[in-house]
């Protein structure tokens, strides 16, 4: 089992949502205003609906933490639903005609009903908050390490930017992002995907579209590649692929590998003295297609994570679909809901895949404390650097 472990539990209008983290070392200071900024910025976005106009998302920790800083027993949130109507049945109606493109359908015959109901409490985009939760609580170990994670819109609909996200110089981009209605760091792109979320929303329609993260200062070699359920990109790949409505996830270069040759897919690998004191000991690479991955290990490269969110579901002009009760043809159910959540989304991903970089981190250095997990930390990369660490006997050199 994993180190470093996440479990939710909570419906979207019932009284709360519960975050259960396991692993996390003694001593990592929680800083509650960056985990609730999260929350925050997750609740936001130009296009959601009246739910978050009730809500104010904030974690309330209930154990694990003493004075605000870990103490390495189960660190547990609750984030509380002001919109709790659970068990008022005339606030929460049976659902009988399933969305399209929703857990409806499938879940109501999963659990034997006509009621799509329970099925999408759970299967609501609202558990987001929790998740989001746990990946705020991993990053506040990461910056021990320097690892920084930078998530963003990449398009909404057809409207895309196509600018780049330079690993020495991204900072301007967070300002720029955290500007943009979208969460994109372009200006004119975020007009462009305003509009279409817009125009959607005129036309009773939902959008989807692309959400980006990457990850800075990762050291080399985190992950593995000696069993497939240990590599990296698999376990951040699943990660985002358990976030609602995605679709596919791609790391680096993702689907054009396949369009490109080896000569242009692959990253020629130099070495800058300069630089041996970084966590990439000073393996430089000219372009990053692989996404900072390689045989499912960190390669001292940006780790890049690309999602497509599908559009909601919950179109407030129905879609074709049938009455569970009686079989016959029906629009689909209306509830509230938001004409596009990429915006939330992006916050969504780069929390999960922070968390996920948290755990390879737990695998790779250990440790009870923190104290003992950056020695460990320290240490490897201090032998790595030593590193061949006996001459290398060249009478055995492969010709
Ligand atoms: C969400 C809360 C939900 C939806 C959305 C995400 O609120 P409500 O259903 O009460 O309006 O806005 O959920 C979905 C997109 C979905 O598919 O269920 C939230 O807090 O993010």
């Amino acid at each position: 089992m994993p180190l470093l472990t996440s479990h939710t539990a909570g419906e979207s209008h019932g009284p709360g949502l519960i975050t259960l983290i396991q692993g996390l070392p003694a001593g990592v200071e929680l800083d509650e205003g960056f985990i609730n900024a999260e929350l925050r910025r997750r609740q936001g976005g130009y296009g959601r609906g009246g739910r978050q106009r009730i809500e104010t998302d904030r974690a309330e920790f209930l154990s694990g933490v003493r004075q605000g800083v870990t103490i390495g027993s189960p660190v547990a949130i609750r984030i509380a639903n002001k919109d709790s109507r659970l068990d008022d049945p005339a606030k929460t109606p049976p659902v009988y005609r399933p969305r399209p493109g929703h857990a409806d359908l499938a879940g109501s015959v999963k659990w034997l009903t006509t009621d799509c109901r329970a099925t999408l409490e759970r299967a609501s985009a609202r558990e987001t908050a929790a998740r989001t939760a746990a990946g705020a609580v991993a990053r506040c170990l990461l910056r021990v390490f320097g690892i920084e994670v930078f998530g963003f819109v990449r398009s909404i609909h057809a409207a895309a930017w196509e600018g780049d996200v330079p690993a020495d110089n991204w900072r301007p981009l967070l300002a720029a992002r955290d500007a943009s209605e979208v969460y994109c760091p372009d200006e004119r792109a975020s007009a462009g995907m305003i509009e279409a979320i817009r125009a959607a929303k005129v036309d009773k329609d939902t959008v989807g579209g692309l959400v980006e993260a990457h990850v800075f200062n990762c050291p080399v070699g985190l992950g593995s590649c000696v069993d497939w359920r240990d590599k990296l990109d698999a376990r951040l790949a699943f990660a985002v692929m358990g976030i609602q409505a995605f679709k596919s996830v791609e790391i680096g270069l993702g689907k054009q590998c396949a369009e490109r040759r080896g000569s242009e897919v692959h990253d020629p690998i130099a070495f800058d003295r300069s630089r041996e004191e970084t966590p990439a000991l000073g393996f430089v690479r000219s372009r990053n297609n692989a996404g900072g991955l390689e045989g499912g290990m960190t390669n001292g490269a940006p780790i890049v994570v690309r999602g497509a969110m599908k559009p909601i579901s919950t179109l407030l002009q129905g879609m074709p679909s049938v009455n569970l009760n009686t079989k016959e043809p029906e629009r689909s159910d209306y509830e509230r809901s938001d004409v596009c959540a990429v915006s939330a989304a992006s916050v969504v991903m780069e929390n999960v895949v922070a968390f996920e970089i948290a755990a390879a981190m737990r695998e790779k250095f250990g440790g009870d404390s923190i104290l003992e997990m950056k020695q460990n930390y320290d240490r490897f990369l201090e032998t790595a650097r030593m590193l061949p660490l006996e001459p290398p006997d060249q009478s055995k050199t492969i010709a």
